[in-house]
């Protein structure tokens, strides 16, 4: 059998070297315990001579209290370490200069529309506005879109509640109502927001559309050439750009084209254009022998995910800022 001053020795050294409160528990057991050393020394105390047996016992109990005591000391310390590490760890340094308030910028498809609407004003285009609640007069009627034209189905358009007002489709309304309080020359672009029922990578149910219009004595489709072919050249920086038009059909316009630029070894589609139908003038009261005008339509979200080389229309509108701080 152990001799108390041994057993008291080895548990001192024993505890001291431990820094883990549940590790110190188990050392505990191991000399205090239900079968820890001193435990058993105490069992064999009837075994003694019964004059040995009074100072004996006490000898046990002061070494177990030494030994609470020295557990008691060594539960503070761990207990002190565990504090100071956390201390150390989530210190804040409160010297460090303020992270000041985050800057704004714009978002790259306004960055491209004022970048769109730029240009235009350097060609002599006024920019207008206009509601996008309309109704179904301005958003098709005006436009010489028969009332069973597809695009007026519930499919493509959201109707109001009211089934008198839509989300108009495009922008070609405002250039109806300004030129309801315009006589010609008249020359705007109408930028702005539409919407369509369609969602996928390259279309969103809510997208943009710069609309141009130009209407004058003896405007021709050659001015709508050279305006569109000067607008993409400028915009993309590139004076070799090739713009092809290519024979198409709306309503609005006769005739009518789709626009492709030169993109890589191929085309991209950039828009449509036209010259604008002379039912529409007639629609505004403008004389159509008199005055003549051409038109188009170009997507801003498309011009801006080819300026900055973004593959998911979507991205534009999730209003995700890790994608939109890159552009500012
Ligand atoms: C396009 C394509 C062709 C267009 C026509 C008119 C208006 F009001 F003058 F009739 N505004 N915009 C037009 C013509 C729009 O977008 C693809």
């Amino acid at each position: 059998m152990q001799d108390v001053d041994a057993i008291v020795k080895e548990a001192l050294a024993v505890f001291a070297g431990i820094d883990d409160a549940d590790k110190l528990e188990q050392a505990k057991a191991r000399y205090l315990g239900k079968s820890g050393a001193l435990t058993e020394l105490l069992k064999g105390l009837g075994m003694l001579p019964a004059a040995e047996r009074p100072a004996f016992g006490s000898r046990i109990n002061a070494a177990k209290e030494r030994l609470e005591a020295a557990l008691n000391e060594q539960r503070e310390r761990i207990q002190a370490q565990k504090l100071d590490a956390r201390l150390t760890e989530e210190a804040l340094d409160v010297t460090l200069p303020g992270r000041g308030p985050g800057s704004g910028g714009l978002h790259p498809v306004t960055r491209t529309m004022e970048r769109i609407e730029t240009l235009f004003r350097s060609m002599g285009f006024e920019v207008a506005d206009g509601p996008e609640i309309e109704t179904d007069y301005y958003n098709f009627t005006a436009l010489n879109q028969p009332e069973n034209h597809p695009a007026r189905s519930l499919h493509d358009t959201f109707y109001l509640a009211d089934g008198k007002h839509l989300l108009r489709t495009h922008t070609s309304p405002i250039q109806i109502r300004y030129m309801e309080s315009h006589r010609p020359p008249i020359k705007i672009i109408a930028p702005g927001r539409v919407y369509r029922v369609d969602s996928d990578a390259t279309h969103s149910p809510m997208f943009h559309q710069i609309e141009g219009l130009w209407v004058d004595e003896r405007i021709t489709f050659a001015d709508l050439k050279g305006v569109l072919v000067e607008f993409l050249r400028r915009f993309f920086e590139r004076d070799d750009l090739k713009v092809r038009f290519r024979p198409s059909f709306f309503p609005f316009t006769e005739p009518s084209a789709e626009i492709d630029m030169s993109f890589g070894d191929g085309w991209l589609e950039m828009g449509g254009a036209g010259m604008v139908h002379p039912n529409v003038l007639k629609n505004i009261d403008i004389d159509s022998e008199r005055y003549q005008g051409f038109a188009f339509g170009l997507g801003p979200d498309r011009l801006t995910m080819l300026r900055y080389g973004v593959n998911d229309l979507r991205l534009f509108f999730e209003n995700d800022l890790r994608f939109l701080k890159q552009f500012n």
